[in-house]
């Protein structure tokens, strides 16, 4: 592991354009990346930090379908949206650029071409769903049906939302396009894929031998990618947005967006410094450093540098990966489509100038090695038991009490006492730990002892206890406010990194800018930072109690969402299981006739397993022996259906459900409460009796 770089290229995930930033996206990957570029500028180590929009891919052609507008116009709305919030809560990019700019475009259309024109790319021929009607091939998300594990309608082809399954197209039941609700075909079409096989020996080296030192979390899912077998992958898609594959004669493909859009880190850097770009890039003295949240592990870990690699020309490797995991929302899963999220813009108007106070309260809670929730109760006591009953009642009661007995101003060292010593001493210690902690991405520990600073402050006060002393001697009193002044101007060093609003708040209280020279990181431990004589500023409050009321509010807001999703979910469900369902179109007497409807008998029933709905059933159809799989298990136990006589439609054609071959269909009927019920004879007959 190389230790000695001399600059930092920072980067942090480029956030889809298709809606506006969360509190989770603050958390895992914005606020620790943030963090830690301060607090390398504040180390004077040369730091770029880049990051910008991901305009591509389908998640933004589905937005731009479902608001009726073009890709572009979604792209171009949320780009200024997102923009704004890092802005305005002090993530400070270098650059945020987009993926949709010019120079991005032209650099990952020459990376594309460059590895193309080397053969480093292998061509496969593959079906894929295509829709007739609107005459495209439809990405995996464009095709919907039910989830052939759970079988929840409306699953995606890449995913069933309901049980979180990852599915591929072939794994829905009844696939439709979502674009024209036809029934898609399977078509052949052709895309370049990135042989990940070829890298892997190369990926194991690196990785599990070379980058043991990244996070476990992050190693963990790397070995277990490894460890699986890497396939090709295809970098290409049939899509009409996006980067178009730079091949003569090649029309209506695309660069998948995860080719195209690590590509951005490179292009948007390219824009911020056109001379310069190659000494981030292409310098074994930089260090690159790519934050991101858990499921953009293996685009980062695996996929794009065995693209950087394959392109050769100096390009550097990650050294590190600090991805975190997720952060949940009042204990469900923060969701776009289900409004179940915090928005950056929102909790502005709420909560105006107290971007510290969540940048806080996220820090403090990040979801470092495991999933976490946010709660505004938890909110609300990290804001007012620690930002303002610890630090800022601290900070509050040194200049206060300076300004009553020194006229604000730093008054001289004259008696000073050993318990001086021992409480500055702990200072360099602290530093110590928060540099450590900061070096190895633990934040949340750095910011506790950030926090333990102030916490020191505030013991030395209520031992010391300036207001009494100051009734019999004053010589005692200014050094103890010397003291605590100096931790002051310590705490202002020690948060920079973490709170930036509220150490200018504090910097122009201690009057900092008054001084010979700027408090940087190396002046942190020192007890000799302000001079006597030097003269503060008035006292404010550092941070504003938050009452009841607000986060009540916020909670109300939030079970108002979860009751309009829940009148959203049962008004979809009326209308998809009316009681009595509308007539259907004509059919011929030729159409009928060609179903074959026959009596059956139920020898074996029993759970398909890791499913609720589905039951897989032996029947005897007096032609033979078959198996049915059956989304009854709602309705009927496997005991329930065992010696039942039913009614099949016996010829309709075999399909695969969850792997097992289903050969036919049982008849039933829904009743007003939505429930199946399955049609049996009066009376018993005989298995195979036509019916008709
Ligand atoms: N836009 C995915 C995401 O937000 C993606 C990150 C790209 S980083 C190159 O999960
Ligand atoms: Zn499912």
């Amino acid at each position: 592991m190389k230790t000695n770089y001399k600059r930092n290229l920072v980067t942090c995930a480029l956030p889809y354009a298709n809606g506006p930033i969360h509190i989770g996206h603050l958390a895992g990957v914005y606020v620790p990346a943030d963090i830690y570029v301060r607090y390398l500028r504040m180390r004077g180590r040369e730091t770029l930090f880049v990051c910008g929009s991901d305009e591509h891919g389908v998640p933004i052609t589905i937005k731009a379908r479902q608001e009726g507008c073009s890709p572009q116009d979604i792209v171009d709305k949320y780009h200024d949206i997102i923009k704004k919030s890092f802005a305005d809560f002090g993530i400070k990019f270098d650059i945020y650029s987009r993926t949709s700019s010019k120079i991005h475009h032209k650099t990952a259309s020459e990376f594309f071409r460059k590895l193309y024109d080397e053969g480093k790319f292998v061509v496969r021929e593959s079906e894929q769903y295509y829709d007739e009607e609107a005459k495209c091939f439809l990405a995996d998300r464009y095709i919907v049906g039910t989830c052939s594990k759970c079988g929840a309608e409306g699953a995606y082809g890449d995913q069933c939302e309901k049980c979180g399954s990852t599915l591929s197209p072939d794994e829905l039941i009844n696939p439709q396009s979502a674009i024209s609700g036809s029934q898609p075909v399977k078509k052949m079409t052709k895309h370049w894929y990135l042989p990940l096989d070829q890298y892997e020996p190369w990926l194991k080296e690196w990785i599990l031998e070379g980058h043991k030192e990244w996070k476990s979390n992050v190693y963990g899912q790397c070995k277990s990618w490894l460890d699986g077998g890497l396939q090709p992958r295809a970098v290409s898609r049939d899509l009409d947005w996006g980067v178009p594959v730079p091949v003569e004669g090649v029309e209506g493909k695309v660069l998948y967006v995860w080719f195209d859009a690590p590509i951005g880190y490179i292009s948007n850097t390219k824009e911020l410094l056109p001379d310069e770009w190659e000494k981030w890039w292409k310098s074994d003295q930089t260090r690159l450093v790519h934050f991101i949240g858990k499921d953009n592990i293996v685009f980062h870990c695996i996929v794009f540098p065995s693209m950087l690699k394959a392109y050769g020309d100096g390009y550097i490797l990650p050294d590190n990966v600090p991805a975190n995991e997720f952060l949940n929302l009042e204990g469900d899963k923060i969701s776009t489509s289900q409004n179940w999220a915090v928005w950056l813009h929102e909790y502005l108007v709420e909560f105006p100038g107290q971007q510290d106070v969540l940048r806080y309260a996220l820090c403090a809670n990040a979801p470092e090695t495991k999933d976490n929730d946010f709660t505004w109760k938890e909110f609300q006591t990290r804001n007012n038991s620690e930002l303002v009953a610890i630090f800022g009642n601290f900070v509050n009661r040194a200049v206060v009490l300076t300004h009553k007995y020194f006229k604000g101003e730093v008054p001289a060292n004259a008696k000073p006492e050993q318990v001086d010593e021992e409480t500055l001493s702990q200072i360099p210690e602290i530093r110590k730990a928060i540099e450590d902690n900061i070096e190895n991405f633990k934040f949340r520990e750095a910011l506790k002892e950030a926090m333990n600073l102030a916490r020191l402050g505030n013991k030395y006060l209520a031992d010391t206890e300036p207001w009494k002393v100051a009734k019999s001697d004053l010589d005692r009193t200014a050094s103890i406010l010397n003291v605590s002044l100096q931790i002051c101007a310590n705490l202002a060093i020690a948060f920079a990194p973490f709170l930036p609003f509220s150490v200018e708040k504090l910097n122009h209280i201690l009057n900092v800018a008054a001084l010979d020279s700027a408090l940087t990181w190396d002046d942190l431990g020192s007890s000799d930072l302000f001079p006597a004589g030097h003269k503060l500023n008035k006292a404010e409050l550092l941070f504003a109690k938050i009452e009841d009321a607000q986060v009540e509010a916020q909670i109300a807001k939030l079970n108002a969402t979860k009751i309009a999703n829940e009148i959203a979910t049962a008004e979809q469900s009326d209308q998809e299981d009316p009681a009595i369902a509308p007539a259907k179109a004509e059919c011929t007497f030729d159409d009928f006739q060609a179903m074959d409807i026959r009596t059956a008998t139920v020898l074996e029933a029993e759970r398909v397993p890791k499913t609720d709905k589905l039951l897989k059933l032996t029947i005897d159809t007096g032609l033979d022996k078959r198996t049915i799989v059956s989304g009854i298990a709602e309705y009927y136990t496997p005991e329930e259906m065992v010696g039942k006589q039913i009614c099949i439609l016996a010829n309709l054609q075999p399909r695969k459900i969850r792997g097992i071959e289903s050969q036919g269909m049982i008849l039933m009927a829904q009743q007003e409460d939505g429930k199946m019920r399955i049609i049996s004879p009066e009376e018993k007959l005989i298995n195979g009796a036509c019916i008709g």
